[in-house]
């Protein structure tokens, strides 16, 4: 039987739950079991699904030489002791269908996952990656009742990769000699930052025009919609499960990693009570530092206008699906 395999109750090795045994999930999954980095619990709501790619990981290990466990399942209870929780459920946005339609979609699910992994993992940290990711990990942190620096949500990473791609094709240049930062909501509004980008050093506004800069900027911010354009089902998958094993890492190595993440702020850029994307310094406390980096004019508002967006659809979903401060509560 390997639909279940029970890892020992007082565990040395790391252990990640990841909620949604779908693309994202998945990956993240593999690349975890990959780089022997936690023992991986695989949570859905398909009986099935998750047991089956458990097993096919498992075989994987016999060729790859890979140790570490991993569990499929539709239990809660075995995602007791979980260090960090990655909650991938939900559905995808349908045609037609808008962001805020989509937060009452998915917020249930987020609510009620969290719920249940909470109630077995209450010192876990929790990675949001569930669209709408800003929306969603707001609710994640109103119903876990855990501080606030223990949830964030992982778009940052993946939305920064690109604008980093996108550079370093232009330049044809490695990716790794490229670092850029996108703040804001996980969507078009978000706001890459090309005067903090650089190449091994040197500025990227020295070494591309204006106009390229522009449009790189623009195929950053639609960069999710040019995949799934491509792919016609399902979206990108391989870039946001390495983005969320990035984050994974940075906790369970206590690496202090910066990152950008959607993090809760307190005034930080002058924006009070939600989760949106920012730098951030990452260890095994969750979110250590919000980072504030100087924005001009123009990339101030552009914020705050990613910022109102997702604040009007945070009310939203709060007063629909979690009207009671009573259910705010931990369980
Ligand atoms: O940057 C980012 N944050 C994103 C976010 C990048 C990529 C994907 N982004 C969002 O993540 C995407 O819009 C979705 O909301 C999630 C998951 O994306 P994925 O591509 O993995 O979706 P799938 O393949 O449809 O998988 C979702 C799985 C699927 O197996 C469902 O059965 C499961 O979620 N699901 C549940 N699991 C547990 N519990 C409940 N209630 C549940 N409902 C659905």
């Amino acid at each position: 039987m390997v639909s279940r395999i029970h890892a020992a109750s007082s565990h040395v090795i790391p252990r990640v739950t990841v909620v949604g045994a779908g693309s994202v999930g998945n990956a993240l999954a593999k690349r975890l079991i990959d780089q022997q980095l936690a023992d991986v619990v695989l949570i859905d709501v398909v009986p099935g699904r998750p047991q089956g790619i458990a097993l096919d990981l498992t075989q994987a290990g016999a060729i790859e030489g890979h140790t570490r466990q991993i569990t499929g399942t539709n239990d809660y209870d075995d995602t007791a002791n979980s260090d960090v929780v990655v909650v991938t459920a939900g559905l995808p946005r349908k045609p037609g269908m808008t962001r805020d339609d989509l937060a009452l979609v998915n917020g249930p699910i987020v609510i009620e996952t969290v719920r249940q992994a909470i109630a077995r993992s209450p010192q876990a940290q929790f990675i949001i990656v569930t669209n709408p990711l800003d929306v969603m990990a707001y609710l994640a942190w109103q119903v876990s009742g855990l501080p606030h620096q223990q949830v964030m949500g992982m778009a940052g990473v993946l939305d920064s990769a690109r604008f980093r791609t996108f550079i370093a094709m232009a330049l044809n240049v490695p990716v790794t000699d490229v670092s850029a930062l996108v703040l804001g909501g996980h969507g078009d509004l978000m706001v890459p930052l090309p005067n903090h980008a650089t190449v091994s050093g040197i500025p990227l506004t020295e070494l591309l025009d204006a106009a390229t800069i522009q449009r790189l900027v623009q195929r950053t911010q639609h960069g999710g919609a040019e995949i799934v354009n491509l792919l016609k089902t399902g979206g990108a998958h391989y870039a946001p499960g390495a983005s969320v094993y990035a984050m994974v890492a940075a906790i369970l190595g206590d690496r202090h990693r910066i990152l950008p993440a959607a993090a809760y702020l307190t005034g930080e850029y002058q924006l009070h009570d939600l989760f949106i994307g920012v730098p951030c310094k990452i260890g095994a406390q969750g979110v250590e530092a919000v980072l504030e980096v100087s924005l001009d004019q123009a990339q101030q508002a552009a914020l705050h206008r990613s910022a109102e967006a997702v604040q009007r659809q945070v009310q939203r979903a709060m007063a629909t699906l979690m009207p009671s401060p009573a259910l705010a509560l931990q369980p």
